[in-house]
């Protein structure tokens, strides 16, 4: 309960039983927390207090408005571990999330001499463009578009890229991904990427872009995926 003559701040408190309830499972994912009037009337403060209280709790991504409809706990965010080299579909079965993809299109197309010259292929070589919006349990998490050599990747499919495409390298093909270099930095949804991801526009995204290698160093794909930066965060253990 509050305490209104304690030197810390009501809003501050409120915002503190509130994160409470959500970490201890009271309230859990999903569960739409009270109005603000409810609030007020709870706890005996001024709207404006809680609507403070629920703004901090906003920005800090545990809970998030739907216009029209309420104040909902956000679901917990997909940790994902920096120090292995693995695909989506592995990301997602690793925390226990059915894996599926949303085509937005499949292109042979020849490639640029920037794309050339990363792929160290020559200019106007055939290069598969993928783009797919990547969902777990349903739900779109990345919006991901590859560009992949033809010529290493051969006889790709619609159906092929509907499941794994590692899988596919790896057990088909029978070729050995090795290395990846990746940047991640962060950005704001565009109102396009916002409708794919089905969240509000100018959300917090994080934009990851990766060079995969074959063992043998051939350069696989280049990679740019804009990942929601409210259901997914990167974790990487260092030693010193
Ligand atoms: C991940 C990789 C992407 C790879 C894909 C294969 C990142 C940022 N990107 O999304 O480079 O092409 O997995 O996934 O992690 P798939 O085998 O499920 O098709």
């Amino acid at each position: 309960m509050i305490d209104k003559s304690s030197p810390m701040p009501i809003y501050y408190q409120i915002e503190e039983e509130i994160k409470l309830q959500i970490t201890t499972g009271i309230l859990k994912p999903g569960d739409i927390l009270k109005s603000e009037r409810e609030y007020a009337e709870y706890y005996q403060v001024s709207r404006m207090t809680i609507r403070q209280a629920i703004n901090n709790l906003v920005s800090q991504g545990l809970i998030y408005k739907r216009k029209g409809s309420g104040t909902y706990v956000q679901e917990k965010k997909i940790e994902q571990g920096l120090n292995g080299l693995t695909s989506f579909t592995e990301d997602m079965k690793s925390r226990g999330l059915e894996p599926s993809n949303r085509l937005i299109h499949f292109k042979l197309i020849p490639a640029t001499s920037a794309i050339a010259s990363k792929l160290k292929i020559d200019v106007h070589t055939p290069v598969y463009e993928i783009k797919r919006i990547r969902l777990g349990d349903n739900t779109p998490i990345a919006i991901e578009t590859n560009i992949i050599p033809a010529n290493t990747v051969k006889g790709l499919t619609e159906d092929i890229i509907a499941k794994s495409l590692y899988d596919y390298i790896e057990n088909t093909l029978h070729l050995k991904i090795g290395k990846a270099m990746q940047i991640i930095e962060s950005s704001i949804a565009t109102k396009a990427e916002a409708e794919l991801l089905g969240i509000a526009k100018q959300s917090p995204i994080l934009l990851i872009e990766r060079e995969t290698h074959l063992a043998d160093g051939t350069p696989l794909e280049i990679v740019k995926s804009s990942y929601r930066a409210d259901r997914y965060k990167f974790m990487i253990s260092m030693n010193r």
